[in-house]
Order: C-alpha cells, then structure tokens, then sequence
C-alpha cells in the first residue's frame, strides 16, 4: 500500500476551501451550439438540439456539481433578428437572462467567421459591464488548428473594438468531448461564494411535462426544412397510467398535439400513409421511456394553430 494515504484536512484548510454556486448562460446565434455544450457540460441531455436555428424556445437549467462548486448552466434561445412575435419574445428572454447571471459565455462557432449577428450580440454585450464575459469557440473540432487561431484572434480583436474584456476565450468541442471539463473549470471561479441551489444530483429543473414535449418536437424537427421547423410547436395534454395493468407491467399513456401554422403544412408533418408522424413517434417514445424508466404508449396528434408565432393569444396558449 505504499504511496497511499488519506489526508485529513486540518481545520484552518476547510475553512480555506470554499464553495462556490451560481448561474452562468450560454448565448449566441442560432445554431451554434449551446444547447449540445450545455448537454455536454451537465453529461445528459437536458436541452434538445437540432441542425436548424432557433431550436431552443425557453431558457433551460442543466447543473454540473462539483466537489466545491455547483455550476447552473442556463442555455438560452439563439438571437437573432426577429421577424415574429414569437421571435420578439425570445430574444426577450435572453436579455432578462443574461441580465441576471454572474457569468455569460459568448459561443461563437470556428467553422464561421465573426458575422453581423455575432457583432450584434457582441456590442449588447459590451453594455452589460459588471458579467464577467467568457468568450466560447464551439465546435473546433470542425477546423484546423490555423482556422482555429485566427477565430481566436479575431475574437481577442472583436472585444478590444468593443470595449470587452473577455475573462477567458475557450475553444471547445462538444461532440468530441474536447475542453469540455475545463471550461467547467474556468466558469467555476467566476462564480459567487455560496452553498449549494440544487439538491445533489438533480441535473435539471425542467418539468417532465415540458422535457417530454421538448423530446417529441426534436424527433418532429429532423429533416424538415424551410419554415417548417419554425411552424412546429408540441404539447403534452395529458399523462396517465393505463387501467387494469398488472403491477408488474405498467404503462404510461401520454397524449400530445403537435402543432403547425398552416393546414398545408400537415401532410408534410404527416408524411406519405402517416409514416413519417409514426417514425417521430417511435423515435421520441424511446427517448420518452429512457427518460420516465416506464413503457410508455405515445398518441400524437397534428392540430392546426393558424399562424400562432405571430398571434398573442395562441402564444400565450402555447406558453410563451
Ligand atoms: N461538429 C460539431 N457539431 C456541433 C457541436 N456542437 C453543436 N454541434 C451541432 O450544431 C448544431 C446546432 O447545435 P445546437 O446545440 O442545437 O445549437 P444552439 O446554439 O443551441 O441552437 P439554437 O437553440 O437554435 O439557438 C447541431 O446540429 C449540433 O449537432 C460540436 O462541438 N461539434
Ligand atoms: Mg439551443
């Protein structure tokens, strides 16, 4: 056993080492990837995530507990320029966010160069003087390391210009697990000194509800295109054990709408003879019942909510 030992931290030592806890939000444009690193960071998915702007609709908590700290990764929708109302409040949702965290983190994809919607972020972020600011280069493993560089200088430039002082510039990749523990390790020290927000291993204050939606309108995102993915919108109506199961063998029905603007745009949703409303089905169910641990029967519906992203009062019914 040589070499082993078990040190018993003097009382002066425990007195040193301190916990820290608070909030740190990813934003960004849409698509570049803050909901997949959020996912990463907390090692479950939390947030769903999609090859499409604007795939994240409400901010999203997904906490990383440490030994000394407790992370809150708040994931924030894309911002953008916004054409609907619904896009008005999600950008409003983003500003009360960022407005209230003690950390920001700036995510800028290295496959694309710094662009107009970048910049605009970046010069609303500049007002915000009292965040530390933590810039974010996501998806590095997408570039060569020269690509690589010269966003990281153009983003040490960027901040000079605007008057920002990043705390830190991280390259990560989320898919291939690059850097993602050490960016954890960067935010942490940027955090308040404080006791713990969230009981030990909760990953997320997401409601079920909520998460189960979330889950069936990915699988209703992949391969649409256009101004489809905008135009869907899901809500679980109901959760129920079936009757007369054995206890042995029980079964969760749960009934969702899923929502599109347009009656044309139902056959798409529906695809030829219901197949492709039956494949988001099956491939959200799995996901249903890995998340629950419950089998699960999953009855979709398609509804129409004509033109709901830019009516207040479907929006409100939608819960935004
Ligand atoms: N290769 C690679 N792709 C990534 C990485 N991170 C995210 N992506 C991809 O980029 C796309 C967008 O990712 P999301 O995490 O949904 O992006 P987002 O910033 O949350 O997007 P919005 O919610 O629409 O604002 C998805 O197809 C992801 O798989 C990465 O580290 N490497
Ligand atoms: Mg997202």
């Amino acid at each position: 056993m040589n070499g082993m030992s078990v040190r018993t931290p003097s009382s002066e030592e425990s007195a040193e080492t301190v916990h820290r806890a608070g909030f740190a939000c990813f934003v960004g444009r849409p698509n570049a990837g803050k909901s997949t690193l959020t996912n990463a960071l907390v090692g479950q998915k939390v947030a769903i995530t999609a090859n499409q702007p604007q795939t994240t609709r409400h901010t999203v908590r997904g906490i990383v507990h440490r030994e000394d700290a407790q992370l809150i990764l708040v994931d924030t929708p894309g911002l953008h320029k916004p054409r609907t109302l619904l896009g008005e409040r999600l950008n409003d949702v983003v500003r009360t966010t960022w407005a209230e965290v003690d950390v920001i983190g700036f995510c800028l994809p290295a496959n694309e160069k710094i662009g107009p919607g970048d910049r605009f972020i970046a010069k609303e972020l500049a007002g915000i003087k009292k965040t530390p600011k933590v810039a974010i280069v996501t998806k590095t493993d997408l570039v060569d390391s020269k690509t690589l560089a010269e966003q990281l200088i153009a983003i040490d430039q960027l901040g000079k210009e605007l008057g920002i002082e990043w705390a830190e510039i991280v390259p990560v990749s989320a898919v291939g697990d690059k850097q993602v523990n050490l960016l954890a390790d960067l935010l942490i020290p940027l955090l308040p000194e404080g006791p713990a927000l969230y009981p030990e291993g909760d990953l997320t204050d997401e409601p079920e509800q909520v998460m189960i939606a979330e889950l069936i309108r990915e699988a209703a995102l992949e391969g649409v295109r256009d101004e489809l993915p905008h135009s869907i919108a899901v809500v679980v109506e109901e959760m129920l054990p079936r009757e007369d199961r054995p206890a042995d063998r029980p079964l969760l029905d749960i009934h969702a709408n899923v929502y599109i603007e347009r009656p044309s745009q139902k056959g798409i949703i529906i695809g030829p003879k219901g197949k492709r409303l039956k494949d988001v089905g099956i491939k959200s169910r799995k996901q249903i019942e890995a998340l629950l641990g419950t089998p699960v029967f999953l009855d979709l519906h398609v509804k129409v909510a004509k033109d709901w992203q830019r009516d207040p009062k479907q929006l409100r019914k939608l819960g935004f």
